[in-house]
């Protein structure tokens, strides 16, 4: 797209920070690149509404930390209507709600037009008790102004794979899905592999004769069966590649060639430290810093294969963004978990235009209850706003020329546009 194209050219600073902000607002959503969220069809598994946003594992987190007269196992051991007005009074009530995860249910309640000063609870459940999923569904896409999603879809899950099997691909064209095959790669010989060979595949645990092949049919008749656009794990800190662990044989003999055949990029997602605090459950997760050398021998060893990451250490950033450099098969995306606060997705997304350009994904939500889709992102477009006028302006200066249409252009792409394009799907 050259300089000129599209329209009136911006010419001082001011028509340009007017220009991106009306764009990184008001730019439809392409895809968020990855979400906990499911279609309608999968029942409870979507979670939506006060009580699920008021009770997301990040306020668990927090509110055992600030009001420690109820145990983790007291909270627990509560319902979960008990667990929300336990989280309401510690963390809204009783102090500011002034953290980023506070601060997001502040911003879905407003964005929803209910009475936030009020704090009222009751007001709020009524709300969302009034609508059905669906009604729910096409209210938050629109308050978001989100066309997809990915979905986070476990064949391991004894509650979601039924759902496959019997239904077939999703027909809600606004959720995508990822096949999700942690088990595979952390834990082959205690989960994956007895559970495969009872699904028929002729798999062994210490991997000898067929099983790196019949791993890849699995892996292959999954993807197809669910549609998959990409093929994810989450790995902890200490994950290594190459290595004399199963995960090696089957990244090399099962999980790229499948990708390859697919033609769809394989998702290491790299860093959590899992249950460094095991009492608060799945709110014990911690964060590490991975070896970035890993990434780059995935990347070197499998040109043919695209590789879609996210590390979750603020540490591993900038070395990350220098690997993506030097390897066009490595998209980096989204400001994961802890990561997902406004001072680090800023710094995060100035240094990643600044040495990638726009060839990266700035953000994805991980939203994991449906209403989080409208505050993560109101709340990640300014911060797209604020670094893209700055390196606007910069480009202006000298006298570049830039256009709406061309910011469109590139916002859209860092939202998920060029994500889409990338595996074929925009
Ligand atoms: O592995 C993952 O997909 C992580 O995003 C989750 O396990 C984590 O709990 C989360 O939701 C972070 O935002
Ligand atoms: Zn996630």
């Amino acid at each position: 797209m050259s300089a000129t194209d599209g329209g009136n050219t911006l010419n001082t600073r001011a028509e340009i920070a007017n220009a991106v902000e009306r764009v990184c607002l008001n730019t439809p959503l392409p895809v968020d690149v990855h979400t906990h969220l499911y279609s309608a069809r999968f029942g409870d598994l979507l979670l939506w509404g006060f009580d699920e946003l008021v009770t997301y594992h990040y306020l668990i987190a927090e509110v055992c930390r600030t009001n420690r007269s109820v145990s983790p196992a007291q909270f627990y051991a509560m319902s979960k209507i008990e667990q929300a007005d336990h989280i309401w009074q510690s963390l809204f009530i009783k102090e500011s709600p002034i953290s980023e995860a506070r601060r997001g249910v502040l911003t879905v309640l407003e964005s929803f037009g209910l009475d936030v000063a009020g704090g009222n609870p009751a007001e709020y459940r009524e709300f969302f008790a009034a609508s059905t999923a669906d009604e729910h569904i096409d209210r938050v896409f629109e308050v978001a102004n989100a066309e997809k999603v990915v979905m986070t879809n476990d064949p391991f899950d004894d509650q979601e794979r039924p759902i496959w099997e019997s239904e077939g691909p999703e027909t809600d064209e606004r959720f995508l899905a990822a096949l999700r095959i942690d088990p595979m790669l952390v834990n082959w010989e205690g989960q994956a592999a007895p559970r495969l060979a009872e699904w028929g595949y002729d798999v062994s645990a210490d991997l000898s004769g067929k099983s790196t092949a019949e791993a890849r049919r699995f892996l292959v008749d999954w993807c197809q069966r669910i549609d998959a656009c990409y093929l994810a794990v989450s790995l902890e800190a200490d994950f290594v590649y190459p290595a004399d662990h199963s995960s090696t044989k089957l990244i090399d003999e099962a999980v790229v060639p499948a990708c390859i055949e697919l033609g769809i990029p394989f998702a290491p997602m790299i860093g959590v430290k899992r249950q460094i605090n095991p009492e608060l459950v799945l709110a014990g997760d911690g964060v590490g810093k991975c070896d970035i050398g890993s990434v780059e021998r995935l990347c070197v060893t499998h040109p043919d294969c695209d590789f879609l990451v996210t590390l979750l250490s603020r540490e591993n950033q900038h070395e990350f963004c220098v690997a993506a450099r030097k390897f066009p098969n490595l998209k980096p995306f989204g400001c994961w978990w802890f990561l997902n606060d406004p001072s680090i997705i800023e710094e995060m997304t100035r240094e990643r235009v600044e040495l990638l350009g726009l060839s990266f994904v700035a953000q994805h939500s991980d939203c994991r209850i449906l209403d989080q889709l409208v505050y993560k992102w109101k709340h990640s477009r300014r911060i797209l706003a604020k670094v893209l006028t700055e390196k606007y302006q910069d480009i202006a200066a000298p006298g570049w020329q830039l256009t709406e249409a061309q910011i469109e252009a590139d916002v859209s792409g860092l939202m998920g546009g060029n994500f889409l394009k990338w595996i074929g799907r925009a």
